[in-house]
């Protein structure tokens, strides 16, 4: 791999972690670093089962590098969006599931990271916003397919619209992430919640990142079948049959309230 200076990358044992690392630019994605997630995402080690992105600094992303918007003609602004939706596709319908732990700044093109990912935790210190509609452009990495899947169209467009931020416990409220925790500590949630990920039978971590979302996208009939597939195809695992047996004989943790 040929990445970016701006960008760590460690494997520590099964969880892969991504950290952005340009907090003098508040960790702005530019064209180097979204080619470096792509080439991360293509090349996860097979030991990793799940992946955290997080940033360095006071903020999670600062979307859009935008002093590299300044040159691009129309064409060369098509192919920049699509280089985004590659490396975004790349790491959503990737081998594992993601989880960003997020602080500080949420915004534009960071959101659309952000909600490429499988699980978003939040620290109090979270905020979210898509100031494109005050800089004169337009999503471009994915957002406008991702987000409203989220949120909603409305909600999304208001925020674009106005200039709407959403804090923390609004955030989460509406959908924008799914844990809300105390500032400072969502690397050590999405920790706790990647070792719970990583316990899981593989096969079912895939469908849910494969085949969940596309069944949501498709018509009920076509859904129940691909579903009733799926469900096949998990409970005939060998890992499936041991993990049913173990808890019928007493042996697997019970559903705590
Ligand atoms: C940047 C960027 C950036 C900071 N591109 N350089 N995103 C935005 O419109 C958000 C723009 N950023 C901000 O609103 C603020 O920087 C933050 C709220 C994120 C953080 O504020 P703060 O006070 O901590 O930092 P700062 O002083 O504003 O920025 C520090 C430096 O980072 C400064 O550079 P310096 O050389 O003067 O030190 C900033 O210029 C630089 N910086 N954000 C370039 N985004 C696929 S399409 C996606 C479309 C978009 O994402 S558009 C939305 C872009």
């Amino acid at each position: 791999m040929n990445l970016s200076s701006d960008i760590d990358f460690q494997l520590q044992d099964e969880i892969a972690m991504i950290k952005l690392n340009r907090a003098s630019k508040r960790n702005a994605l530019n064209d180097e670093l979204v080619d470096s997630i792509r080439q991360i995402f293509e090349n996860l080690p097979k030991q990793a089962k799940v992946a955290i992105v997080y940033g360095s600094g006071d903020h999670f992303c600062a979307g859009l590098d935008l002093s590299e918007i300044k040159e691009r003609d129309a064409p060369e602004g098509m192919f920049h969006s699509r280089s985004w939706h590659t490396a975004l596709d790349r790491l959503q319908y990737g081998p594992v599931p993601v989880i960003a732990a997020l602080h500080g700044a949420v915004v534009g093109g960071g959101l659309e990271l952000a909600s490429a990912c499988h699980i978003r935790v939040a620290d109090e210190s979270t905020f979210f916003a898509l100031p494109e509609g005050t800089r004169g452009i337009f999503v471009g990495g994915g957002g406008s397919v991702r987000i409203p899947k989220l949120i909603g169209v409305s909600r999304m467009m208001d925020m674009m619209m106005t200039g709407r931020v959403y804090k923390a416990q609004e955030g989460e409220r509406v959908g924008l992430s799914q844990y809300i925790v105390p500032t400072g500590s969502s690397l050590d949630k999405a920790l706790e919640l990647a070792k719970r990920i990583a316990s899981n039978a593989p096969l079912t971590n895939y469908a849910l990142m494969h085949a969940l979302p596309r069944i949501a996208e498709q018509a009920s009939d076509h859904g129940f079948l691909t579903e009733a597939l799926m469900s096949s195809i998990t409970q005939s695992a060998p890992e499936a049959k041991k993990r049913v047996r173990d808890f019928l004989e007493g042996h697997a943790a019970k559903v705590q309230a």
